[in-house]
């Protein structure tokens, strides 16, 4: 099943003719009206001519995360005022946000991947979609929004939070689909455990779209199994639209990224050369089609790398592996690099952990791994508990080459958060 059969299946080599045209076009407006790139390439002695091949991308300057905050908050629109008709914001770790402007064209062409997208993970217009991700500033809602109404689908725009309530519009609407965070995901399984609701019989979910967040094979296995649905992993971030960048086909061996919209190269984190396909690095990102504020090689801080060889579903555009960390949030303790996504791997793996976790760095270099235990677990059996804190710590320092101190928690006792999860809490004195 398509939704645009033609592009999603377009071969290699038109796609390549398609990208090479788009990205000419993209450079000569943002030379045109965007100073913060004309003047770089005037500072290169870049003329736009000199693309003249889809390899030559790499004469173009990289934009970070700083150049959009520094540009804060129009500084790279492209269109006049007149054209602007959307802005979504987004917030980051630190400092000022990022605000990002779409036009009309640039809200139907966002609209348009996300049916793309929900058509490739086997929804129709028959489905009834709940989406819990939060509505305002952030692309997550309003953009899946836009392209399932797009599809044909009953949009139940939920928003996050308030379990009772999502589980009284599931049970009266008959919700087949859900949009949401691993996170949120995960918290509303153990509320329906809670409530002995048994999902599979009470409920008609199908397919959950879970984004937003990083998250392992593990998290996506025990969420499938306390939902009763199949998890579709979704990919996208508000620079390149929000979500519909990448997205999981029913294979689910991977994520399709609309070659067509955007152009995708990895690169080194370090020294940002490009990296031979198959390799894990950084992905960098340029829009193709947006308009009112076009981006080129985009430096997301995402760490993955291409899917080798043909989907089975017949999409040629290529897929990319889930995103296994942010070359920014990787930690350093004690020596060791670390990244959170190994922690939650190594957790999720065991049945006695519970759905929450956190990661607290304290002192000069001390590393508490705070885990909800699940209900089955919490038997208040202290040489039970003892056992199984050691195991712990002991699979944890097998994956990550430092032993973490493992403090078990009551489940449900960790906060949560109605948007991203926050996994860390780094309260050192370097
Ligand atoms: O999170 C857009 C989105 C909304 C994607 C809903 C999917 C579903 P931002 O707030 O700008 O946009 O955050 C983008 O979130 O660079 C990744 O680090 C992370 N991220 C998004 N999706 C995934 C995913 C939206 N499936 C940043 N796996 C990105 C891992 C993800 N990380």
């Amino acid at each position: 099943m398509f939704w645009d059969e033609t592009i999603e299946t377009l071969g290699r080599d038109s796609l390549d003719k398609l990208q090479l045209e788009r990205l000419q076009k993209t450079v000569r407006r943002v030379a045109r009206h965007v100073p913060f790139y004309s003047q770089k390439f005037a500072a290169m002695g870049l003329k736009p001519g000199a693309i003249r091949s889809l390899a030559d991308v790499r004469r173009l300057p990289f934009t970070t995360n700083a150049d959009l905050r520094d540009n804060y908050p129009d500084g790279l629109v492209a269109v006049p005022p007149q054209k602007r008709l959307r802005l979504h914001t987004s917030s980051g770790t630190t400092g000022k946000p990022k605000a990002l402007f779409f036009s009309r064209q640039d809200v139907n062409q966002a609209a348009e991947l996300i049916a793309r997208c929900l058509v490739m993970a086997g929804t129709t217009s028959a489905d009834i979609l709940q989406n819990m991700m939060t509505y305002g500033l952030f692309t997550g809602a309003l953009v899946m929004h836009y392209g399932a109404e797009k599809l044909g689908m009953l949009v139940i725009p939920a928003g996050p939070g308030n379990s009772e309530k999502q589980l009284l519009l599931m049970q009266d609407f008959r919700t087949t689909a859900l949009h949401t965070t691993p996170s949120y995901a995960l918290y509303f399984a153990d509320f329906l455990e809670k409530k002995e609701v048994d999902p599979r019989k009470e409920l008609a979910l199908r397919k959950a779209f879970i984004g937003a967040e990083p998250y392992t094979e593990e998290t996506r296995r025990k969420i499938e199994l306390a939902l009763g649905v199949e998890v579709y992993n979704s990919y996208g971030l508000s620079e390149m639209n929000g979500p519909g960048v990448a997205f999981e086909c029913m294979a689910r061996q991977g994520m399709h990224l609309w070659e067509d919209n955007f152009l995708l190269e990895i690169v080194d984190p370090q020294t940002g050369e490009p990296l031979p396909e198959g390799q894990t690095g950084e992905l960098v990102l340029t829009s193709l089609c947006r308009e009112a504020m076009p981006i080129l090689r985009y430096r997301t801080r995402d760490i993955t790398s291409i899917v080798p060889g043909p989907c089975p579903c017949g999409r040629t555009h290529r897929r990319i592996h889930r995103i296994t960390g942010r070359s920014d949030d990787m930690l350093i303790v004690r020596g060791a690099n670390v990244y959170p996504q190994q922690i939650e791997r190594v957790l999720m793996s065991l049945p006695a952990v519970g759905r929450n976790y956190l990661i607290c760095l304290e002192g000069l270099d001390e590393m508490t791994v705070k885990v909800e235990l699940s209900d089955a677990s919490f038997d208040g059996q202290v040489d039970h508990l003892v056992h199984l804190q050691s195991q712990i710590a002991d699979k944890l320092r097998a994956e990550i080459m430092v032993k973490p101190k493992v403090e078990l928690v009551a489940p449900g006792t960790l906060p949560i958060s109605e948007g991203k999860a926050k996994r860390v809490v780094d309260k050192r004195v370097l």
